[in-house]
């Protein structure tokens, strides 16, 4: 991999930084403050770094329900995030959202949406306007495996492809919509062969892997923005956690005997230490980056817990009904 130090130091630390923030939440998650639904991206981190650390800060990402990774990796305002699980004045968005409608467009964050599959038709409209004001930039939506089963998936590459518009499907197959397996949904679980149906490229991504991430995705957004029409990556995860909240109380009922055998759990943040380690780094260099990112975290909750909430007067303010 010819990844230079200082970027390989970069990824780390958005790796960690997204790590932390997600154990953080469901460190406190039980005490019943943060007044929003939460999901996890514990275990699913690589696939946000490696993508975003190839984008440009104009360019978009549209995020889905799992979001918290998608918006840390594009550079979205820590304490601006957590105030908004806290329903706080200060969040971004005005503590009206929560946990599923994050967005920061200072750095193309353009929003995550609750609908499954919702990220898909806003990210071809945000490639199609790209192209119409002779922009450059290029589009990624972020999906989950069960996004892959709504017919605007179909339709939304349709017309992207028609349009060769400069967008980045990204997929991140966790096997599981809400307890449902992928195989008791499909009929066929490659999902990287439907967009070929519609001539759009598309590759398999360990999304366990960063460095693969990384590789695939750089590729992908060259391939977007030099105008040769979408890209479509499949990203394989394992979803540490339970669809929603802190934990996994239903593990045993729902998840796969595979899942549950302690041998064929994955840690993303591990396997890319490796590749540092080998490329010079030291652990105390990670434990200078890890301790600034501890500060900063708890800063960011001691502030979004003592922030304001939205006055009761502004009920109706900001709302699109
Ligand atoms: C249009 C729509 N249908 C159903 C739901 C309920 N729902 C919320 S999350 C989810 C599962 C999503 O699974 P996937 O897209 O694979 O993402 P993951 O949670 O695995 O990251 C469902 C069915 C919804 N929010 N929107
Ligand atoms: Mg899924």
């Amino acid at each position: 991999m010819n990844i230079p130090v200082e970027k390989l130091l970069d990824l780390y630390t958005m790796l960690s930084r997204i790590r932390r923030v997600e154990l953080k939440i469901e460190e406190l998650y039980h005490l019943d403050e943060m007044k929003t639904p939460i999901h996890s991206s514990l275990g699913e981190e690589a696939v946000s770094v490696g993508v975003c650390s190839n984008l440009q800060k104009e360019d978009y990402i549209f995020s889905n329900h799992r979001s918290h990774g998608h918006y840390l990796a594009k550079g979205g305002n820590l304490k601006a995030m957590i105030a908004e699980l806290y329903c706080k004045e200060t969040g971004c968005s005005r503590g009206r959202g929560g946990s599923m409608h994050l967005i920061d467009t200072s750095v193309g964050h353009m929003g995550s949406s609750s609908i499954v599959g919702g990220s898909i038709p806003h990210a071809v409209g945000a490639a199609l306007a790209s192209v119409m004001q002779n922009k450059n930039l290029v589009a990624v939506s972020f999906f989950g495996d069960a996004a892959s089963e709504q017919g605007v998936f179909f339709e939304s590459m349709s017309w992207a492809a028609l349009r060769k518009l400069p967008v980045v499907f990204i997929c991140e197959n966790n096997f599981y919509s809400v307890c449902s397996h992928l195989t008791a949904r499909q009929p066929n679980i490659d999902i990287y062969k439907r967009p070929r149906a519609f001539d759009i490229p598309s590759e398999l991504v360990d999304g366990m892997n960063l460095a693969e991430v990384c590789e695939k995705a750089q590729k992908a957004i060259e391939h977007a923005r030099s105008g040769q029409g979408p890209y479509f990556l499949e990203c394989r995860v394992q979803r540490w956690r339970g669809h929603a909240g802190s934990g996994d109380p239903n593990k045993e009922k729902y998840r796969k005997p595979e899942d549950l055998d302690e041998t064929n759990v994955r840690d993303p943040l591990k396997e890319f230490k490796e590749i540092l380690f080998a490329g010079g780094v030291t652990e105390s260099d990670l434990t200078q980056i890890d301790q600034k990112l501890d500060a900063e975290i708890q800063d960011a909750f001691e502030c979004a817990q003592n922030d304001p909430l939205p006055n009761p007067e502004d009920l109706e303010k900001h709302l699109f009904c």
